[in-house]
């Protein structure tokens, strides 16, 4: 099938008395077959991407415009009376759980674009991401049944199935492929578990709750399940073409591992080829070495995987004894290089733990890379500083990038056309020429104006169908959209804006630029302290929303289900981009790219990739404040008391709305646990563990001076462009061409 084809048999679709869920289904399946029928050839070297999450979105408008055939397909159903836009009542596919999640899509998005031959591999989960909701300001958890509306995206090939073994069940691994159109159609492969109700449990839910042993236990099955089946086929594919000449399958196949979570891949990688296929250990382990890639995403202990060994040994014998022996043979080499004791303990891959993931990556991966600059120095200096010394030759930094095909061109066709006009199309197939924008920066300024005017009014009549909350239209945008945690410091956010309401109501601000600010964030379901936050912002918002003295000048909205395309609207219609973890803490962050490439100034700290976007932006377009890595780590040497800063009358009035009655909490007494963490700490960490006291003072200026800089339109206008144009290196066409080069060496000959 051609477009032409396309578009014949779509103006033949009869619409009459259809639903928009058939008419959805119908036109998509229509497009696949468009796409389907141009999917060339398979390439001889391939990367694969395993992750445990990908973050896909709504695929529908995505895939029409990566065929081509977007703009046709919306006015041949506007011809029919149809507004193209009614395909948003279908929800998305969110199976992720944030930034890694999403990073997979868009690396997946990107190197189809490039052509490059990267296919990925997860779970098919029943329930993606739960779908929130909130009430009396609490969030509640429902799940989320996407394949309610049909999967026309995927298509399940019954005579690839596989069988996964585990010791006390045999589960069936059921392939759905998903194609993933570009300048060539890669395929991400999605596993669902069939079998007895117990198999099928294993790709039901994203990230079941693992803080029972039962729960540990499903996580550790989901993990090895997608692992197994995805090597377990590569290997078979690979005597198909090769015969059982295992030295050459580095040769045809690099594999990268998306943090922790296909980590046992290797491992069942290797008990293949020693079990079935009686390749000697040591030889099959230098294969593995050849073969496998890991990159990290977080430097927050609670997420560095270790399998308790019981549990490994119960489920998994075969993986528990190769375990063992990779561990003995580890520390043996480690031992011949004279080691310490100390060092040896801290790269054993068995240990007092349990199973540490993350140091049999470390030992058996070609490569190991963090994801922003700092960030893989953090790993080289702090946390993996030991594999460092032993190992310097694997460390590499990826920076990561998000792909402008999504978060450019479809959600913001307005400056996309501005683009057009002002630098010429070249930008849409080599995104690096955005930097053309550098010469045009004040002759479009208020054309600029024009378009984020324009986006804000789309997002404000977006909410207020979805919250039902008023935003005027001239209101500067303030946007924090990212998961919930303490380390990403939504509390000081709260607190901030406390301090702004309080200023604007006793006067001791003046002149404020009328604003609002958008939060939007899911927490785990079972972090306290993070619903406690989302309580606390819902509360600001109530009180601050209806104040008559103030709500002219200033707002609050917690937006309900953040996802993928509420996050296409939030980002498109900012103004400023609030990215204020605590310095070292967050890898990269990847919000933070879309929303620079929107034109949104970025109001953040000195951590991760927040210092490749001043770097490249220009310090003096956007707004860094707060205490820097060092500054911390000096805190935490000397001694950190937050009690002090509570001294100042503003900041105090601000905090202490926690416990004086202003806010209510249900009866909970969490906003006293809240306070408690910040003052006195908890039995697992220190007082005000995340540094939220520490920079709240110079938050609040920089969100002032941005308010003040804003009054001059034009020149804020600027800044917001100069963000435009340098935004190229953060696409992830950038990034996937590093990983191409320096990690997989594949390349789009085909
Ligand atoms: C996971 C968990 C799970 C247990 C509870 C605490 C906790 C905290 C953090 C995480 C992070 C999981 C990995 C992750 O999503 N990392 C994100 O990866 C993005 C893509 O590289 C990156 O931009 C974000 O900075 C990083 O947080």
């Amino acid at each position: 099938m051609d477009k032409k084809q396309f578009t014949e048999r779509l103006k033949k679709i009869d619409v009459k008395n259809k639903g928009v869920i058939s008419l959805y289904n119908e036109i998509s399946a229509l497009a696949m077959e468009l796409g389907l029928s141009s999917a060339g050839k398979a390439s001889e070297r391939n990367a694969y991407y395993l992750s445990m999450e990908f973050l896909i979105g709504r695929s529908f408008y995505n895939n029409l415009m990566e065929l081509g055939v977007l703009e046709q397909t919306s006015e041949i159903l506007a011809e029919k009376g149809i507004d193209i836009n009614v395909f948003e009542e279908i929800e998305d596919a969110a199976l992720g759980n944030g930034g890694l999640g999403r990073l997979a899509a868009c690396f997946l998005d990107s190197a189809a674009g490039l052509g490059l031959p990267l296919h990925g591999y997860g779970i098919r989960y029943k329930y993606g991401l739960f779908k929130q909701a909130i009430k009396n300001g609490f969030q509640i958890e429902l799940p989320d049944d996407w394949q309610r509306f049909g999967d026309p995206w995927s298509v399940r090939r019954e005579n690839e199935k596989r069988t996964v073994i585990f010791a006390d069940m045999s589960v069936t691994a059921v392939p759905y492929d998903m194609p993933v159109f570009g300048k060539r159609t890669n395929v991400l492969r999605l596993w669902q578990a069939e079998g007895s109700a117990e198999a099928q449990k294993i790709s039901e839910y994203l990230y079941p709750a693992d803080d029972t042993e039962e729960g540990k236990i499903l996580r550790l099955r989901q993990e090895y399940f997608f692992s197994a089946a995805a090597v377990g086929e590569l290997i078979e594919k690979h005597i198909k073409k090769h015969g059982r000449n295992f030295e050459s399958f580095p040769q045809y196949n690099a594999i990268q591992l998306n943090d922790t979570h296909p980590v046992l891949s290797i491992i069942e990688f290797i008990r293949l080829l020693t079990a079935d296929y009686k390749v000697n250990f040591s030889d099959a382990l230098e294969i593995a070495k050849k073969t496998f890639s890991y990159t990290n995403h977080t430097v927050l202990p609670e997420a560095l995987e270790c399998w308790n060994a019981d549990i490994v040994k119960k489920i998994l014998p075969d993986i528990y004894a190769l375990l063992i022996k990779i561990h003995l043979k580890q520390k043996d080499e480690l031992t011949r290089l004279n080691c310490t004791r100390e060092e040896l303990a801290d790269m054993a891959i068995y240990t007092s733990n349990g199973f540490s993931m993350a140091n049999l990556a470390l030992y058996v991966a070609k490569t190991v890379n963090g994801v922003a600059k700092l960030h893989t120095e953090i790993l080289k200096q702090n946390l993996f500083k030991t594999a460092y010394k032993y190992y310097p030759g694997k460390f590499q930094n990826k920076t990561n990038g998000i792909t402008q095909r999504r978060w450019l061109m479809l959600c913001n066709g307005e400056l996309s056309v501005l683009l057009d006009e002002t630098i010429g199309t070249g930008w849409r197939s080599d995104v690096s020429e955005l930097g053309k924008l550098n010469g045009y920066i004040g002759q479009i300024a208020e054309e600029f104006v024009a378009v984020k005017a324009e986006k804000k009014k789309q997002l404000f009549k977006y909410i207020k169908q979805r919250e039902g909350v008023d935003i005027p239209d001239n209101f500067l945008v303030y946007s924090q959209v990212k998961r919930l945690h303490e380390y990403k410091r939504q509390l000081m956010t709260a607190f901030a804006i406390l301090e702004i309401y309080y200023g604007l109501k006793d006067g001791t601000i003046k002149n404020f630029a009328p604003s609002v600010f958008i939060f939007g964030a899911k927490s785990a379901p079972a972090y306290k302290r993070a619903k406690t936050i989302i309580k606390f912002i819902n509360e600001i918002a109530a009180i601050v929303n209806e104040d008559e003295q103030t709500n002219g000048l200033l707002k609050v909205v917690f937006v309900c289900n953040y996802n993928v395309s509420y996050a296409e609207k939030i980002i498109a219609g900012s103004d400023v981009s609030l990215q204020v973890s605590t310095a070292g803490l967050e890898a990269s962050g990847t919000g933070n790219m879309k929303f620079m490439m929107n034109g949104a100034v970025t109001c953040g700290t000195m951590d991760g990739a927040n210092i490749e976007i001043v770097e490249y932006a220009g310090l003096e377009n956007n707004y860094v404040f707060g205490a820097t890595v060092e500054d911390i780590s000096k805190l935490k040497k000397e001694g950190y008391e937050p009690l002090k800063y509570l001294a100042d009358p503003k900041h105090g009035k601000a905090v202490k709305t926690l416990i004086d009655g202003t806010f209510e909490d249900g009866g909970t007494g969490s906003f006293k646990e809240l306070y408690d963490s910040l003052t006195v700490g908890a039995s697992w960490h220190k007082a005000d563990n995340y540094f939220v006291l520490y920079d709240l003072e110079s938050y609040v200026n920089a969100l002032l001076k941005i308010n003040g800089d804003y009054k001059d339109k034009n020149s804020f206008a600027e800044k917001q462009l100069k963000n435009v144009a340098n935004s190229a290196y953060f696409s992830s066409d950038r990034t996937i061409k590093e990983y191409a080069d320096e990690i997989w060496e594949i390349s789009d000959a085909f």
